[in-house]
């Protein structure tokens, strides 16, 4: 890639032109890492100035029981294994309880395709958890697993999504879009449902005017050519609904995977795909750098790569609220503090965001913790 090519794919993305195939897979190839952060770091300039968003968050999987075996997975359990689980609504809502006194925002929802578990149980999951905690707003369940709902129910999509949302869902997480490019999605997740079939499903929602997050999981078998594809059919929809929040590029964890031989990305990898993502996907007004996957420096560094958002799985006081990292077995946690500071240190200006990055206003004393 010469620095010339780079510099038209520049002097378009300044001209607010838009990027093509061609272009990101040049942008992914380029040797000129930092160029590559300064272009994207005006995107992100232009959009957010100083402002670096987290949220206050709490991930809940009610079950990791999951009938299918996708290679880069290593949270899910077969039916009846040793350390496989499903909470009841009630064991749900007592281990939210402590998080939201302390003040969390959202509860972040996503579990395994149970097998026998029935639609009403996800009901009554959302029912439960609204009662008891009316002010939380619930992101829930990934395209994957309505498209479960769906086929377990016979309902058509549009009835799925409104069940749930009369039971208390308010947005959806942007899990289990892997990687589009289906000749890679037939080695890693080949049961799972297709890659139109997301978006399809992701369309439904946000006609529904139920708004959505988008990933796509990077590091592993795919081309730079295969994650410029997974860039395009995301943006393709975003024109067409508007209705993503933000994307988030997931980077593969291998440990305890069936692809645990391959050595996951690096850094700078990352840091490129973060840059890549910001400069292609120009409709969607949130890049976040998830600090779970990404690891707190790395992310540190991708705020001044494209990144706004650094996530949240951070408790309202003390260090209370946790996630499970990539390998599904260890727990990450954090405090708001901490992310504050992590911030702070990358020269940018925290900003506690809600879920649809409305800013949260605290009491001095909640937000002094
Ligand atoms: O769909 C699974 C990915 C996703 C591994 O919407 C892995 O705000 C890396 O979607 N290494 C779930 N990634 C997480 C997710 C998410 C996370 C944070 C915020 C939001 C949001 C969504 O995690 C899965 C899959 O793509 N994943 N295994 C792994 N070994």
């Amino acid at each position: 890639m010469s620095t010339n090519s780079i510099s038209r794919i520049a002097e378009k993305a300044s001209a607010g032109e838009r990027l093509s195939f061609d272009d990101g897979v040049a942008l992914f190839e380029t040797q000129d890492v930092a160029l590559l952060g300064h272009l994207a770091q005006s995107v992100r300039r232009a959009r957010h100035g100083q402002a670096a968003y987290y949220n206050v968050n709490r991930h809940l999987n009610p079950t990791n029981v999951c009938y299918w075996d996708c290679a880069f997975c290593s949270f899910y359990r077969k039916p009846g294994a040793e350390d496989a689980y499903t909470y009841t609504v009630e064991q749900a809502v007592a281990e939210i309880a402590p998080y939201y006194a302390a003040g969390i925002t959202e509860v972040h929802i996503v579990g395994g395709l149970h097998p026998t578990l029935k639609f009403e149980y996800y009901l009554d999951l959302l029912r439960g958890l609204k009662s008891a905690f009316p002010s939380l707003h619930l992101k829930a369940f990934t395209m994957v697993e309505l498209d479960h709902f769906k086929r377990i129910t016979r309902l058509s999509d549009d009835e799925v999504i409104d069940r749930l949302r009369e039971a208390g869902l308010d947005s959806c997480p942007g899990g289990g879009a892997e990687i589009f490019a289906e000749h890679i999605r037939a080695k890693i997740c080949r049961h799972k449902c297709d890659s139109q079939r997301w978006l399809d499903m992701a369309r439904a929602v946000h006609r529904k005017g139920i708004r959505s997050n988008a990933t796509m999981l990077y590091g592993h078998i795919e081309s730079y050519a295969d994650r410029v594809d997974h860039l395009l059919r995301l943006r393709a929809l975003q024109d067409e609904t508007g209705g993503f929040q933000c994307f988030i590029p997931l980077a593969f964890y291998p440990e305890n995977t069936a692809l645990a031989h391959l050595p996951g990305p690096t850094a700078v990898d990352s840091l490129k795909t973060i840059a890549v993502s910001r400069l292609m996907l120009d409709n969607f007004d949130h890049i976040k750098a998830y600090w779970v996957m990404l690891g707190r420096q790395t992310a540190q560094i991708a705020l001044h790569f494209g990144a706004d958002d650094l996530d949240g799985t951070v408790s309202g006081g003390g260090p209370l609220v946790e996630t499970y990292s990539a390998d599904g077995r260890s727990r990450c946690q954090t405090t708001r503090a901490e992310v504050v500071s992590l911030i702070r240190d990358a020269g940018l200006e925290p900003v506690e965001r809600d879920t649809l990055y409305r800013p949260v206003v605290r009491e001095a004393a909640v937000a002094a913790v």
